[in-house]
This record gives structure tokens, C-alpha cells and sequence, in this order.
């Protein structure tokens, strides 16, 4: 297994529309392998190919304490959206930054398994904002492009003025 690097805002590649996989076949579980080790590693509870600048439609998701309960969600799409709720989030490809954002309460979700089958399922609270959060990612949207435009441009002076610090050190 691999560490992957995780792109930073406000790097363009975050932009990219992902393909559909097409074939679930060993390259893909083994990116899946390596999204999930590179998630576990960052500290995160989600992760979408395009972070890792992968273009692919794939996810990686562990809500758990224990780093046991695995989720890869092949082509995720959301068929039903319901209520509205305020959740802080966070994001790996936005270090240290987070902010109330407002999506959806409970989803209905598709999804295919590393085995190809079609999963269809209800959800809501955490894993529900997760899945949004990463199929947003899929998209080339990030949770800051929810916030006012002086957030965002405030933040992104922030974080480049941190990565120009780091390249001096
Ligand atoms: O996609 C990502 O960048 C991962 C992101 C997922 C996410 C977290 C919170 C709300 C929506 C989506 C993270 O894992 S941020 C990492 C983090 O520090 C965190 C961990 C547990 C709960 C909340 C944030
Ligand atoms: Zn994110």
C-alpha cells in the first residue's frame, strides 16, 4: 500500500469533474486500498479521488473510532435529498479551517461495492454531510464555496501565505 499526496486549496486541480469508473477491477481496489491508508494517515473521515488527484468517481469513508468500519463508494450519486441541517465541517484539501455549512439532513444515496453491486440506502446526521461533502468533491467543489466570498478570500491569503512560509523553512 501507498501514501497519496493530498492536493491543498487553492490548487486548480481540486477543480476537476470526475469519470465514472467504469470497470472495478484490481487497479481500482488498490486505489481504494491507498485512499483509505492516506484518510487513516491525514486524520480524516472522508476522502474523494480528486483530492489525490485522481479523476476517478470513487470515495473513501470511516466514521468510526475504531478506523474499522471502511466504506468505498464506487459512482456515488444522490437520488433524494431531505431537510435542511448546519453542520462544521472540515476539509483535508483545507487544513485547519473549519466552518458551519448547510446541506441536507437525510439522503438517499447510490453506490456500487468493490464487487460491483448496486447499493441504494438511506442516511443521515454525519455520514449524510460526509457523503455530500465528497460528492461534492467529485464535482470540484469545495465546502468554502458555500462561504461569503470575503471568507473565502480572506482564507485563501491565509493559506498561501502558510505554504509560502513552509517552502522558506
Ligand atoms: O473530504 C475531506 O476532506 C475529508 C473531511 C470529511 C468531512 C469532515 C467533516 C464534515 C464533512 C466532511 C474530513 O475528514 S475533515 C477532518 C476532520 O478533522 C474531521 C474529522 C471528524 C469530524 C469532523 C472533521
Ligand atoms: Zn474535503
Amino acid at each position: 500500500m501507498a501514501l497519496l499526496e493530498v492536493l491543498h486549496f487553492p490548487d486548480d486541480r481540486l477543480r476537476n469533474v470526475a469519470k465514472p469508473v467504469e470497470t472495478i477491477d484490481e487497479k481500482i481496489r488498490e486505489l481504494a486500498a491507498n485512499m483509505l491508508e492516506t484518510m487513516y494517515a491525514e486524520n480524516g473521515i472522508g476522502l474523494a479521488a480528486t483530492q489525490v488527484n485522481i479523476a476517478k468517481r470513487i470515495v473513501v469513508i470511516d466514521l468510526s473510532e475504531a478506523k474499522d468500519e471502511a466504506m468505498v463508494l464506487i459512482n456515488p450519486e444522490i437520488l433524494e435529498l431531505h431537510g435542511i441541517e448546519s453542520m462544521k465541517e472540515g476539509c483535508l484539501s483545507v487544513p485547519d479551517y473549519f466552518d458551519i455549512v448547510e446541506r441536507a439532513e437525510s439522503i438517499k444515496y447510490r453506490y456500487q461495492n468493490l464487487d460491483g453491486d448496486i447499493i441504494e440506502s438511506e442516511t443521515d446526521g454525519l455520514l449524510a454531510v460526509c457523503i455530500q461533502h465528497e460528492i461534492d468533491h467529485l464535482n470540484g467543489k469545495l465546502f468554502i464555496d458555500y462561504l461569503s466570498p470575503l471568507k473565502r478570500q480572506r482564507l485563501k491569503k491565509k493559506i498561501e501565505k502558510l505554504e509560502k512560509q513552509q517552502t522558506v523553512l
